[in-house]
């Protein structure tokens, strides 16, 4: 510390308690940071992760739901929780539950939206109720869990609803939330529209109600165009779900209003080579202002099931045929897709049954693994697909969120454990099973890296530079919204190291430090320029 100069700067070498180990194998210029961690190993049953990143934190969110628990009533009988999780792969303070448990009610299925006005999320679930089994709440956590409101209904009606989905408007500060609703029968597609404080900007109203079932809805916000592709599962021409159906979707603005409705984004029923197609994903594409949308596929063409997709314009119009996004020998879906601007690639991840014994009941594989690729912007496939995770037993329902200040990816993951299970349990179609949440940060290693903040105040100060210089070696990068910096390990020299970090209105800092081939890892507080 050099008060001289009127900074203070803390320093601290990063311990590594994580294995930096190459990983299996490496595509889509991502290094070889690997580190492979539990995120719930508790007595409960674990299920379903879902996975939100939040850049001023630079932390991931998980959340997840468990069953298992065989009193009614008690306070984790089918309860929601999360873990923040670091782009290290350390799981940050203990698990909390995002909600407090209400009633006696299952609760399932947590999807979080992130706010990066408010640094908050807000959770989309189900919750049972006595008349009506399932229904639509949200509800509002702060980015460090802490919950900042009741469950918000979103119908004044109990819909009978399952299967949420949120998305953040960022134009217009809302959130839209999907749902499949059986108010009128069959499952439809409804949506709700609430601002950033759970108040109902647009009531529940319907997106689909064609005849057969629709299911399962998918959002994918385009803030260029300020509007809302959505897409589901949709048995029109089928009397069941479990029949092959097909992919349908709308179009919304940024009102809600319907601007396509019913578009056909794979609708092959009674052609040549028809199949089944559920599990609907969409990815946007800023650079292109575009969508690619996928599902899971059971075409005969297909090696028993794979990963299909399609290009769509912002007006809802199909760019082109659909065409195969991953296929191997056995079974691949439950697709995630992202589009990572930073890389100009999309990142696809999927569970594969391709090392089971290869057999036509796939559905009964008791070996699904964890595999992802990397995909151009117009689709092609970027090197190999990559076996993230391929441990005994089953890895299932992958979800993925990306840190771009780390260049990596959290992908997280349901492992199934052999337990004996209390029978004629489960909620809805699925049956209840053992399982833990795990997960498997996979990227770039780090050389130098940190958070810049203003002295005193300690908010953190986006667009700071930080120049690093050392042997033969000079790099300059940006802080972002949440004074984060990093820049890749690149086989920097041992030795010593000075970073300037700079920023207008506050007075230059300067640390010195040494490598020895660990990551450095910095926090500097900037004072005001008087
Ligand atoms: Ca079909
Ligand atoms: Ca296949
Ligand atoms: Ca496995």
């Amino acid at each position: 510390m050099n008060k001289k100069r009127n900074f203070r700067v803390s320093m601290l070498s990063l311990v590594l308690l994580l294995s930096l180990t190459p990983a299996l194998c490496s595509g889509g210029n991502m290094g070889d940071f690997t580190a492979d961690f539990s995120i719930s190993m508790t007595y409960l049953h674990e299920w379903m992760p879902s996975v939100a990143y939040n850049p001023i934190e630079n932390e991931f969110m998980v959340l997840w739901h468990t069953t298992g628990v065989r009193e009614p009533g008690g306070e984790n009988m089918y309860s929601l929780h999360g873990q923040r999780i670091s782009p290290e792969g350390e799981l940050t303070e203990a698990p909390f539950s995002p909600l407090l448990s209400v009633g006696t009610g299952r609760r399932i299925l947590p999807k979080a939206a992130y706010n990066i006005f408010t640094n908050q999320y807000m959770v989309a679930f189900i919750m049972e109720q006595l008349e009506t089994a399932w229904d639509p709440f949200v509800t509002i956590i702060d980015h460090d869990g802490t919950i900042l409101s009741d469950p918000i209904p979103l119908s004044e009606q109990p819909p009978k609803a399952n299967h949420p989905f949120i998305v953040f408007n960022s134009v217009r500060r809302q959130y839209l939330i999907a749902y499949n609703d059986s108010r009128n029968g069959d499952h439809d597609i409804f949506g709700v529209i609430v601002d950033e404080s759970g108040n109902i900007v647009k009531e529940d109203f319907p997106i689909c109600t064609a005849i057969g079932q629709q299911q399962n809805p998918y959002i994918a916000y385009n803030p260029h165009d300020d509007v809302y592709l959505i897409n589901w599962e949709d048995f029109r021409h089928v009397p069941t779900w479990t029949d092959n159906g097909d992919i349908y979707g709308a179009l919304l603005d940024g009102e809600g209003n319907m601007l396509v409705s019913d578009i056909p984004m794979c609708d092959d029923y009674g052609m040549d080579n028809e199949g089944g197609q559920w599990l609907n994903n969409i990815a946007y594409n800023p650079d292109r202002n575009e969508f690619l949308v996928c599902w899971f596929d059971t075409r005969p063409t297909l090696d028993l099931t794979g990963i299909v997709g399609r290009f769509y314009n912002t007006d809802g119009t199909p760019a082109g045929a659909d065409f195969t996004l991953a296929d191997a020998p056995g079974a691949q879906l439950w697709s995630n897709l992202l589009y990572i601007q930073e890389k100009k690639m999309y990142f696809l991840v999927w569970m594969d049954e391709r090392n089971s014994e290869i057999d036509e009941d796939w559905s009964s594989s008791d070996n699904w693994d964890v595999y992802a690729k990397w995909l151009s912007p117009s689709g092609e496939s970027i090197g190999p697909d990559i076996p993230l995770c391929t441990a005994e037993r089953s890895q299932t329902y992958p979800v993925a969120a990306y840190s771009p200040v780390e260049d990596r990816l959290l992908i997280a993951w349901r492992d199934e454990l052999e337990e004996d299970v209390p029978s004629g349990t489960g909620s809805g179609h699925v049956t209840e099973s053992g399982g833990n949440i795990m997960g498997k940060v996979y990227g770039v290693p780090s050389f130098f890296s940190g958070r810049v903040a203003e002295q005193g105040s300690g908010e953190p100060i986006e667009g700071a530079s930080v120049t690093v210089i050392g042997p033969g070696y000079e790099r300059t990068v940006m802080s972002n919204i949440g004074g984060w910096f990093n820049l890749p390990e690149r086989f920097q020299r041992d030795g010593n190291y000075v970073a300037v970090i700079r920023k207008k209105g506050y007075l230059k800092a300067i640390e010195t430090s040494i490598y020895k081939g660990e990551p450095l890892k910095i926090t500097v507080e900037l004072n005001k320029k008087e």
